[in-house]
Parts: structure tokens; sequence; C-alpha cells
């Protein structure tokens, strides 16, 4: 039985394969194997040699199905073992053909991100609005109405009407205005909300897109005054263009929307085609205001008796050709990879709001 045993045991610690095993299994202790053999010779014992032989007998089957078992087990975690290293990957190697470029955000996404948090910052919630605007809300609302001369100044693009259809076209928006009509509308007075967006006018030269954007905005309380429009701005500047001091100028004007209506000018100089804002002795147009007209917080559903306010409108791609030296208009749109990727900005560079800009 001892040389059963050796012979069995060394067997299976060769062993390299599972059939190997199997095959031994059936040798020794299969239904034909060797211990079955020797089980049955028990019967030709004396009882004195059975009680001896029996239990060794049995404990010898136990110990080679032990050893079969954990051998399987052993066999089975090394074939693992070398399929972990066999297939082993380095998934942070960068993938075949990885010369693709990360791309960059385009100047307008980032001005629009940086105007945003400096104005949110200041309490201003952000409205949106259609592109594809009523008459009513593009021009009436505004104190615009039809035949009006400022209507011809917008250049609007009209959608389709049925030749029958007497109702007035819908049109591109021609500026953000109507967004605060309805937002005034939705939400009433106080309000205080910057609309950005697109806005389009059939005009296209070195300074002019059909398409281009802007950021209005509006501020209405029961005793805003041309004082709170004025701070507002010179804050706005000095976050902007990232300076410490700026002067601003106001220029009487007018626009159909604003009583009174002021152009805005900022203090700056130009030193070998490079701008420097609050300092110098030029100035330079950056934005349009005024005072809320009666008739349009009327259209916005909101009591002139009651309330008003200032609002001001600015050219969103205008700013970003002046912070970020920018020479022509015209190629913003052009979607030409070369010009993206040499004025685009980085994923990373997105301003965040916390007392102006920091990056
Ligand atoms: C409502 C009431 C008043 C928005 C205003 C301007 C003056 C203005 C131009 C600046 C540069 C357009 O992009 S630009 O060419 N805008 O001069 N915009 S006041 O006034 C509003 C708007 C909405 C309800």
């Amino acid at each position: 039985m001892d040389d059963l045993r050796e012979k069995y045991l060394s067997a299976i610690a060769e062993a390299a394969e599972e059939t190997a095993l199997e095959t031994l299994r059936v040798q020794a202790v299969g239904k034909k194997g060797e211990i079955k053999l020797k089980m049955r010779e028990l019967g030709k014992m004396t009882p004195e040699e059975r009680q001896v032989a029996g239990p060794k007998l049995n404990a010898l089957k136990d110990e080679i199905n032990s050893a079969l078992a954990a051998k399987k087990s052993a066999l089975a975690d090394a074939a693992l073992e070398e399929r972990l290293r066999s297939e082993w990957l380095d998934v942070t190697l960068p993938g075949r053909g990885s010369a693709r470029r990360g791309g960059t955000i385009h100047p307008v996404s980032q001005v629009t991100e940086e105007v945003t948090a400096i104005f949110a910052d200041m309490g201003f919630a952000v409205a949106e609005g259609p592109q594809i605007e009523s008459d009513w809300y593009n021009f009436d609302a505004l104190n615009i109405p039809p035949h009006h001369p400022a209507r011809q100044e917008h250049d609007t693009f009209f959608m389709h009407r049925a030749a029958e259809d007497e109702r007035p076209p819908h049109v591109l928006r021609t500026h953000t205005s109507p967004v605060q009509i309805r937002a005034m509308q939705a939400q009433g007075a106080p309000i205080r909300v910057i609309a950005p967006g697109r806005v389009y006018r059939a005009d296209y030269d070195q300074t002019h897109t059909p398409m281009f954007h802007q950021v209005e905005g509006l501020a209405i309380d029961r005793d805003i005054s041309m004082a709170h429009l004025k701070w507002v701005l010179e804050e706005f500047c000095r976050a902007y263009f990232e300076v410490d001091k700026v002067e601003l100028r106001f220029r009487a004007s007018h626009f159909p929307f604003t009583e009174p209506s002021a152009e805005v000018d900022l203090r700056c100089s130009w030193q070998g085609g490079q701008l420097k804002v609050g300092e110098g002795d030029d100035w330079m147009e950056i934005l349009g205001s005024g005072m809320v007209h009666p008739k349009v917080l009327q259209a916005g559903g909101i009591d002139p008796a009651e309330w008003q306010g200032f609002a001001f409108g600015l050219g969103i791609d205008r700013i970003a050709m002046l912070k970020y030296g920018i020479p022509d208009l015209r190629a913003f749109f052009d979607s030409d990879l070369r010009w993206l990727r040499h004025y685009g900005f980085s994923a990373l560079d997105v301003p965040t709001v916390q007392g102006g800009l920091s990056r």
C-alpha cells in the first residue's frame, strides 16, 4: 500500500495538465482503479486483517482524492497567472493614431464665459430665448413700430410666409433684446438678467458678419438709476480687460428702447497696435446703454409707474477681437483649424466666478 501511495502522490505532483490528472484519477480511484481492486481483495482477508487494511485503504483513497483536487486547483491558478502575464496590457499608453490633437475653445465661447462669469458675480442670471422671433418680440415690444426707421437699419432676415398669410413674417432676431422681454413677462420685477447669444443682420465686411454675438443686460427695480449703470459697466470693464483702473465716458445717444440713451466710450491708448485700457488719450466706443423706455417695460408686463431700470448691449465678437488682438472678424466663422488652434483656448482655461476673473 505504501508503494501505491508513493506512486500516485508523486505522479500527481508531477502532472503538468488537467488531462494527466484525470488519467491518474481513473487509474487510482476509478471504478476499475487500483484502489478498487485492492478493496476487492479485502473479502479474501481474515476479519482481523480486514480491520487493519480496510481503514488504511479508505484513508489512502481520501488522500489521493485530496491530492488530485489540490493539484487541479494549483494548475488552474497557474493557468490564470500565465494568462494574466501573457495578456497584460498597458492601458495608459496612448492609442494608435493618437496624433489627433485636442480641440480648442473658440474665442467667442471663451469671451461669453468670461462675460457671464463677471455679470454672474454681480448677481445677473443668464436668460435665453429663440433665435427665430416674432416681429412683435423683435421690434414692437422694443418700441420699434412698423415703418420706424430703425427697422431698416437692422438689415433683417425674414422667414418665409405663404403669400396669402397677412401676418408679419417671423425674423432671425436682430438683437438679443426679445430675450429680456420674455424674461420680464415670465419673471416680472425686480429682475437682473443678461442675455448672451447669436443675432443676425444682412451685412458682410471686415467688421460685420451676417451672424454675430451680443450680450445685453437688464436690471429693473424700484430705484435703479444711471449711477448703478455706470458702476456696473465700470466694474465689468475692469474685470474683463483685467486692469485696476478704467475710465468711461457717457455720450448722449438715441435708441428706441431706452430713454435717456448713452453710448459708452472707454479711455485707452494704442501702442504699436497694442490696446492699453484705462490710460492714454484715445476713447473707444464699446457699448450702448440707457434707462429702459416706459413703453418697453409695459410690453414686458411691468408697470413703469412702479419700476425702472437700465439696459445695455455690447458685441461679444468685437470685445474678443480687442482683448485678444484678433484682426479680422470674418475669420471667426471660417472654421479654419489653423486659426482655431492659434486663437483658441485650452478647455482648462474656462473662467470661474469669484471677484471677477480668476483663472
Ligand atoms: C430691453 C430693453 C432695453 C439693450 C441695448 C444697446 C443699447 C446697444 C448695441 C451694442 C453693440 C448692439 O452689438 S451691438 O451692435 N446695443 O447699443 N442695447 S441699450 O436695450 C434693451 C434691451 C432689452 C427689454
